[in-house]
């Protein structure tokens, strides 16, 4: 693979080298000055946010920087760029992020200690930015860094939301939903940039003339918006690059009507400007469903819209020349939202330059490609033919004749087969006319992607089977990844900084170097500090729970967790018949030597999504039921902790013995949450869905918990009806629980509450939980007899942790970069000097 050749040192300080008084003092000096001049105030007036901002400000001062130097040295070299098109980036919080990946984190540290200030208390200022569901979003903010860390030029764009994700609430055991005013007090990060500006347009019609044989199409708009960049610096690890994350926001081009408003009407005055800005007024808290709104759509189109006509501008720019965007410009579409993309390059293209339609084609496939995220079926969007032709009449015309030139190779490929041909049209004609977004972004992109070795596969055997057929090999892997930076370095120092001191100081950036656990997995004296990691981050969850909740529980008891959205194909429910399982089998026998346990669960339920809501309802009444008994003693207790956000994760995730992922096999395409719990050392009990199978090939069968059915034999079952009566009568066990559920035994208030629930575990069991039931409460009592087998736990723990480093983003960036978007990366990072102690 090719290298960056580079100016970069080649060695790197150590980070436990001896803060110098110089950059103390400058440091000090820096964040004052930002007090006093950014924000207006003395010490002595100054709140713990202003302070924050202040030390934000300091810190991107020193960003910003490397920043223009990075744009610098990669127009001037000509390099090709990466744009990564996410109606979703789940960042969470940056300023320690930031410092980290700056090496100034001891320094910041220090100087904001001498300003009496603690660095950790400054930290809890931020707001997480919350642009993102769950892992399609927390992915593209791994991925943002990870970009940066290997030193590839490219650019995120996305929506500025002004409210992220909905911040949850549990009153009574409910969830509600609140709007996440993540912005009220300003964001020290971001730039506006007034004036990069771009109209948007949606409806009207489309004027067709013949130019001389050619047809010649001019879209005239009913209705303009405009988009506003605002940047956002994501600076790799060491500092040495820093990408721009480029995220829209919507204004009217006509701001306040003054005529109207001096009609008196000063609600029409700003109707305009209202509709315009709706656009980026909010996240659909859709988890994997579209939303089927037509703002999602007007949301879709106005960020690619935006995004393309600054990457061509950016390019002409540049390059000059058009025709050679493929090889100057990568555009990943991250999952169908951008989809559009593909009719608004053509549009740009032949309407705008004038290209001939075939050349246009080909410069669109190849500069486009798309990961797929998922193959549930209901998440695939699709949009009315006649919402699509209200809004974005052009792109329906272009759409069509795509679809055409498309629909004549199939018809070639296989003659005569007109089921073939209605399975991979762009449009729907079965239910209603709709436009198929996924088939749009295959068709349109040389490489599509799934997120693990099973997804990619399931890809071409189920959903893109005849477009496979069609398109041979533009289907490919390339299996998630996390930063480790995030989710081991920050989240973990304490793992973190006995890593380094066993595996050498290079390990921050080679994460090869993880081997070097391997030979002390069995050494006494290791395993004992091991486990003393585990113990503080288990204390410090246990404080968060019980400030929260006011629940105590026992920090040398088995954390298990289960965190993530709520939904049926995750399975919490699983989890929960078994707690209530397991509740009935220490009250049968409350004198046994039960390993004591505490399940932790977090997650959002979509708003719209009752059975999810509902069975977060179980999960509390569950708690209340188990945690309040006294029989059970504390020997199982039932945590649900609102409102999941990545800086919650945080915490959870170091303290985690046990990590659920027990989705239905073939319907979780990845996860990555998996691969954070088990790089932080905690087991996996789970099914062969997804990355798990990856995650077990790497760890050792022997370190994971494996159960349930396989996704083939889910899809015999499924076959063969969803009734569950016959593997009830068979466990007595998973009866009891599910009659208890179902007779109101943990909802004495409403003993009604959960019949429903019963009623789709004995017949509509489509997720397979009263058929995997067996299977995973006998694979939860094999995690309880190895947990008792203390060093046998520990060095499963310790390998677990020891052979994660594939499931590093960087590793899966390198790939894109190869295999995708054919751009350089920079070599594996030099190993830094001895530390001077
Ligand atoms: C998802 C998949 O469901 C996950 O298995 C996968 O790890 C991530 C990232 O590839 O993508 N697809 C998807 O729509 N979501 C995923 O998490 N949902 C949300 O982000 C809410």
């Amino acid at each position: 693979q090719e290298q960056i050749p580079g100016n970069h040192p080649t060695s790197y300080p150590a980070l436990d080298q001896p803060i110098d008084e110089l950059s103390l003092a400058e440091i000090k000096g820096a964040i004052l000055a930002k007090l006093r001049l950014a924000i207006g105030k003395d010490a002595g007036m100054a709140t713990r946010r202003d302070w924050y901002k202040a030390a934000a400000l300091a810190l991107r001062d020193r960003i910003v920087h490397r920043w223009l130097t990075a744009e610098k040295e990669s127009y001037d070299a000509g390099s090709k760029r990466v744009y990564y098109l996410s109606l979703e980036f789940l960042i969470g919080r940056l300023f320690t992020d930031a410092l980290n990946n700056m090496g100034l984190l001891p320094v910041f540290e220090a100087a904001l200690g001498d300003l009496g200030v603690g660095l950790d208390d400054l930290r809890k200022c931020e707001p997480d930015a919350a642009l993102g569901n769950g892992g399609l979003g927390r992915l593209a903010a791994c991925f943002m860094e990870s970009m940066a860390t290997l030193a590839i030029p490219a650019i995120g764009y996305g929506i500025r939301y002004d409210f992220g994700l909905f911040r949850q609430i549990i009153a009574q055991g409910w969830q509600h939903e609140y709007p996440d005013e993540w912005l009220s007090f300003g964001n020290p990060w971001e730039f506006q940039r007034a004036e990069v500006v771009y109209h948007i347009h949606f409806g009207g019609f489309v004027d067709h003339v013949d130019d001389r044989g050619r047809d010649r199409a001019t879209w005239r708009p009913a209705e303009t918006v405009q988009a506003v960049a605002y940047d956002t610096p994501i600076v790799g690890w060491r500092g040495q690059h820093v990408n721009a994350l480029r995220l829209w926001s919507a204004r009217a081009p006509d701001p306040l009507r003054l005529d109207v408003f001096n009609t008196g009407d000063y609600l029409g005055a700003v109707a305009e400007e209202a509709r315009a800005e709706s656009i980026c007024k909010f996240l659909y808290p859709n988890d994997e469903s579209s939303a089927g709104r037509e703002l999602r759509l007007r949301q879709e189109y106005f960020f690619v819209s935006a995004s393309l006509q600054d990457l061509i501008k950016r390019h002409l720019a540049s390059d000059g020349q058009l025709r050679n965007l493929p090889s100057k410009v990568a555009v990943q579409l991250n999952d169908t939202h951008p989809s559009l993309a593909v009719t608004e390059l053509m549009r740009i293209l032949v309407d705008l330059h004038n290209f001939r339609w075939d050349e246009a084609w080909k410069l669109t496939v190849a500069t486009l490609s798309y990961t797929n995220h998922t193959l549930l079926p209901e998440a695939l969007e699709t949009w009315p033919v006649e919402l699509f032709e209200r809004l974005l009449p052009r792109h329906l015309e272009i759409i069509y004749r795509i679809n055409v030139a498309h629909l004549a190779m199939a018809e070639q490929r296989c003659p005569g087969d007109i089921d073939f041909r209605a399975s991979v049209s762009l449009i729907d004609e079965k239910s209603g006319r709709r436009v198929r977004m996924g088939q749009l972004a295959f068709v349109g992109s040389h490489r599509i992607n799934g997120v693990s070795a099973m997804h990619s596969d399931l890809m071409k055997e189920t959903v893109f089977h005849d477009l496979n057929h069609l398109y041979p090999g533009r289907i490919t892997n390339k299996t998630n990844g996390i930063t480790f930076r995030r989710w081991l370095m920050l989240a973990n120092p304490k793992l973190t900084g006995l890593m380094r001191e066993v595996c050498g100081e290079a390990v921050l950036d080679d994460f090869s170097l993880f081997e070097r656990l391997e030979a002390r997995a069995s050494d006494n004296a290791f395993q004992q500090r091991f486990r003393d990691v585990k113990h503080q981050n288990k204390l410090a969850l246990a404080r968060l729970i019980n400030e929260r909740l006011r629940i105590k529980i026992d920090p040398s008891a088995l954390f298990d967790i289960q965190i993530k959205r709520i939904h049926e194909y995750k399975r919490q429910l699983l989890n929960v018949v078994e707690t209530v399982a397991l509740y009935q089998a220490i009250k049968d026998e409350p004198q046994r030597d039960w390993v004591p346990r505490v399940k932790i669960f977090a997650g959002k339920a979509a708003a719209s999504y009752r059975y999810a809501k509902l069975i977060i309802k179980l999960i509390n009444d569950v708690a209340e039921v188990v945690n309040n008994d006294p029989v059970i003693a504390g020997r199982l207790k039932v945590v649900f902790l609102a409102d999941y956000n990545v800086s919650l994760a945080e915490v959870i995730i170091p303290a985690a013995d046990l990590s659920e992922q027990i989705s239905t096999a073939g319907m979780e395409a990845s996860g990555t949450g998996n691969m954070k719990l088990a790089l932080n050392g905690a087991l996996t009990i789970g099914t062969l869905d997804g990355a798990n199978i990856e995650i077990r090939d790497h760890v050792g069968a022997e370190n994971i918990a494996i159960f349930g059915m396989e996704a083939g034999d889910v899809m015999v079952r499924r076959k063969q009806g969803l009734d569950a009566t016959d593997v009830i009568s068979r466990s007595p066990r998973l009866a009891r629980a599910i009659t208890a559920i179902e007779g109101g035994a943990c909802s004495p208030d409403d003993p009604a509450r959960f019949a429903s629930m019963g009623h789709a575990l004995r017949y509509l069991d489509h997720y397979m939980v009263s058929a995997d039931f067996d299977s995973y409460y006998a694979a939860q009592r094999g995690i309880d007899a190895r947990w008792q087998v203390v060093p046998a736990w520990t060095r499963a723990s310790i390998l677990n942790v020891a052979r994660m480093p594939w499931f590093s983003s960087d590793r899966t960036i390198r790939e894109y970069a190869e295999d995708i978007w054919h751009v350089p990366v920079r070599a594996a990072a030099p190993v830094p000097e001895p530390s001077a102690q």
